[in-house]
């Protein structure tokens, strides 16, 4: 801390702030060609951005020295997404400079935040997974942990979403179009990535049996760095993303032939490797395109990792002393067979030895438990694209289910569910297995998540290395996630206990007596209405839809997917649209329920779900009776820069999964940080946010997970819910008789059969009486606004824990080993 205050005393002369002004004007003749004179925003934002990196370069040189000269262990981070949305107010508010940034680009004639809006953001990922992946890369850099992100650089992120006629529509996100300033490509550096051929034997000098993989196509990797600026800028790492290059070799023979355009198609096929971000959260979509982005990333992080590692070592013997890699998610696991093979067939080295290396080196994340997420490739496919992977993959099925079948003799069953090959319904290669077997430590994402792999879907691994898996609870750096998206709040905290709580979060805390003091209320209950008062303008821009901030702003903004109950919330909003309908003066508490979210495109349910909440807010906001008292929206395109608007703004953050389905929720901690009251089920992080919070800041309600996993076993009857509770069956009736889609009466009847003739499988018959309960208590907390803006406070003031801070150093003591550099 003492660092970042230090920093901002002599900010200017550190950052030069004095020639701000003069580069930009230089930077936009120098490297835009464009007339200074003009008043063009976007120029004008790219010339701030170059004058901005150019003043982290110097730092990140110093920072990649420092790690050299201290020989210090290193963090990658592998993760096929990243999600870091915009830059340039992250790199403002890590270095310190928002409010003096703000003067100068007044003298050039602008706000600060309309220069903001014509960044695109950065979406090289499909939620969660990917923006924990940049919370973490944030909060390792400011806590001074060496370590680096790498993944690639789609040249199309997460489509563009758009509302037409209730429905979604997905466009490409072309968000590198205009360039991005952000980007230090390094032309001179490219690694050779080999995919198909064959895996051939030969006999090295002393005799020895050593393969080797020939015959191969290949493709050329290019890194591509952005910077990462830790908080104080006592250090800035980066994030390397990698983009396909053909090889100028490819296809030479049909270039002699004379089939220029036959080797031109090659060309542009190598290079597609980087085009497009899968767009499925958490689906598998077993595309021979997408694992080659895999094995992409690992093959080309590889070569960068062991060159940068011989530079100061003779033997890669010590590697696991010198590196820690993080595999977020099975996706970059085929490392594991990577590593091996460059250890064996490029360095010589024995199994033993190798696989001694390997296993100390990985650490593997699970982030869900969802089989339809769970990674599965087909053999012939993998042995096709990465033939002598398959052969070693084999060799590690081998060995260790020889260790297996010696602990649990005769268990024939055990060691089928723990083979690395699945052989039911065709050969696959179980990537979970594989990262499993392959890592020193596997960790979940929250403690529930943690205890259902450890009891559940890594039950029989457990048992048989009772030490391996352990948890991580996820955490959202306060940085972006408070001091960057809600100024407002943020001035308020500082002004009240001091700048500290953005490097230490426990810090908020001190928070709790404010909250009994009636001045602190009322300016905390100002800064969130400037914030509703803020998105409401948001709102009527993007969707032309005025709404009233004096209302209780009621927030559902994930990806839609049927486990997180989007659902759930359109029935609770049809049965209030039935209340005020039934009794036109009744008292009800006022509300707007937002929601955002994509679907995957090919996620049919899903994309109807956002179709009936379009058609219900059709509904309901053109009737008479419920005007001033209920509204709903859908907000198009949920990115990270329309969370940052969102987050601040909300009273009630909507949290409602069945029980044992989200692994943690990142989400959840961002509204409560931005103290939103969360109503939501006992699942994932939420858990740990009710013992923080205390039960009675918090609304929870519905099946626990332990009661949905039983109900499930003994057979759980949706009907039962409808017969015997008349609100429901009347919403469901809506739903399925086409109230909401009077030109189209079946449009919806897939939504209700899900419910009522295919099972229910996420249970929300039998959670909605409970949810509309809890709804009730909001509705009546939220008429005391006395009593809310204390637990708002009460609620930010216990998110400590939550910090990405706290996870990174629980990884870092506990899994990578390695300390912060510095101490
Ligand atoms: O669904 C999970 C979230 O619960 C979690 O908070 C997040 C970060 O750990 O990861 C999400 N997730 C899981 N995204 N993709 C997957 C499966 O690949």
């Amino acid at each position: 801390m003492s660092r970042v205050c230090k920093m901002s005393k002599n900010v200017r002369e550190v950052f030069r702030l004095d020639e701000l002004k003069d580069d930009i004007r230089r930077n936009m003749v120098a490297l835009l060609g464009n007339d200074p004179r003009s008043k063009r925003k976007f120029s004008y934002y790219n010339a701030l951005a170059y004058s901005v990196r150019e003043r982290l370069v110097d730092l990140w040189m110093r920072t990649q020295s420092d790690y050299y000269d201290s020989m210090a262990k290193r963090v990658y981070y592998l993760s096929m997404e990243f999600l870091p949305g915009r830059f340039l107010m992250n790199y403002l508010t890590n270095m310190g400079i928002v409010d003096e940034c703000r003067e100068i680009v007044a003298e050039l004639g602008f706000s600060l935040e309309e220069l903001e809006e014509e960044e695109w953001d950065a979406g090289l990922g499909n939620g969660g997974l990917g923006r924990l992946a940049s919370c973490y890369l944030d909060s390792m850099v400011s806590q001074n942990i060496p370590g680096y992100g790498y993944g690639i650089l789609y040249d199309y992120g997460i489509f563009y979403q758009s509302i037409v006629n209730g429905n979604q529509e997905e466009r490409c996100d072309n968000w590198r179009r205009h360039g991005c300033p952000w980007e230090i490509t390094r032309l001179d550096t490219l690694y050779e990535v080999k995919f198909y051929g064959r895996s051939e034997t030969y006999y090295d000098s002393d005799g020895n049996v050593r393969f080797r993989w020939v015959d191969t196509e290949n493709v050329m990797a290019m890194p591509c760095d952005i910077l990462i600026p830790g908080y104080g800028c006592s250090h800035v790492s980066n994030m390397r993303l990698w983009t396909a290059q053909s090889s100028r070799e490819f296809n030479l023979s049909d270039f002699n032939r004379g089939d220029y355009i036959g080797a031109m198609h090659g060309k542009v096929m190598s290079e597609n490797i980087t085009k497009v971000l899968y767009p499925n959260d958490q689906f598998l979509q077993g595309m021979e395109l997408r694992l080659k982005q895999q094995y992409f990333l690992v093959s080309a992080t590889f070569q960068d990792i062991l060159r940068r590692y011989l530079k100061q070592h003779t033997s890669l013997a010590a590697l696991p002393e010198a590196v820690a890699v993080q595999l977020n998610d099975t996706h970059p696991a085929i490392a594991i067979p990577e590593l091996m093979r460059l250890l064996m067939d490029v360095y010589g080295m024995g199994w033993d030895v190798a696989w001694d290396i390997c296993t100390r080196t990985f650490a593997y994340t699970n982030h869900t438990v969802l089989p339809e997420a769970l990674e599965t490739w087909p053999v012939d496919l993998l042995g096709r694209l990465l033939p002598r992977h398959m052969q070693i993959i084999y060799e590690i099925n081998r060995r260790f289910l020889e260790g297996v079948a010696a602990t649990f003799p005769g268990d024939t069953e055990r060691l089928s569910r723990m083979s690395v090959i699945q052989e039911e319904g065709g050969q696959r290669v179980r990537m979970a297995n594989l990262a499993i077997v392959g890592s020193h430590t596997v960790n979940g994402v929250a403690a529930l998540h943690s205890n259902i792999l450890q009891t559940g879907l890594f039950r029989d691994f457990h048992e048989y290395y009772p030490r391996k898996i352990r948890n991580v609870t996820n955490g959202v750096t306060p940085r972006r996630w408070l001091m960057q998206c809600n100024p407002a709040l943020s001035r308020l905290i500082t002004q009240s206990i001091g700048p500290e709580w953005c490097c230490n979060l426990e810090k908020l805390r001190e928070l709790v007596p404010l909250a009994e003091d009636s001045a602190f209320r009322d300016a905390w209950a100002r800064a969130k209405l400037e914030n509703k008062r803020l998105l409401s303008r948001y709102v009527l821009r993007k969707v032309q839809m005025g709404i009233n901030p004096n209302t209780l702003f009621d927030m559902q903004f994930k990806r839609m997917h049927e486990y997180k109950r989007q659902l759930l919330n359109v029935m609770h909003v049809i049965s209030l649209f039935n209340r005020i309908k039934d009794n036109p003066s009744a008292d009800i508490t006022p509300r707007t329920v937002l929601f955002g979210g994509k679907a995957a495109p090919g996620y049919y349910q899903a994309k109807l779900i956002i179709r009936l909440i379009n058609e219900v807010a059709r509904v309901v906001n053109a009737d008479a009776d419920v005007a001033g008292r209920l509204r709903v929206a859908f907000l198009p395109n949920y990115c990270i820069s329309q969370a940052e608007k969102v987050v601040p703004a909300a009273d009630l953050s909507e949290q409602i999964s069945t029980a044992g389905m989200e692994a943690s929720g990142t989400g959840n901690m961002k509204f409560a940080l931005n103290g939103a009251l969360t109503i939501g089920t006992l699942d994932g992080a939420n858990v740990e946010i009710m013992e923080e919070v205390g039960a009675e800041n918090i609304f929870i309600f519905g099946l626990k997970a332990h009661e949905v996993a039983e109900k499930r076993r003994s057979g759980y009857n949706p009907r039962e819910f409808y017969e015997n509770d008349a609100e429901l069956r009347r919403v469901m009736d809506m739903i399925g008789s086409g109230f909401f889609s009077p030109d189209e009466r079946g449009l919806f009847s897939p939504v209700y059969d899900s419910l009522m003739h295919h099972g229910d499988y996420y249970m929300l018959m039998a959670d909605y009486r409970p949810y509309m309960e809890a709804q009730a208590a909001v509705d009546a907390l939220y008429l005391d606004q006395d009593q809310w803006v204390r637990k708002s406070i009460l609620n930010a003031a216990n998110m400590g824990k939550f910090s990405s801070d706290r996870s990174v150093m629980e990884y870092a003591r506990g899994i990578w080993h390695v300390e912060p550099l510095g101490k």
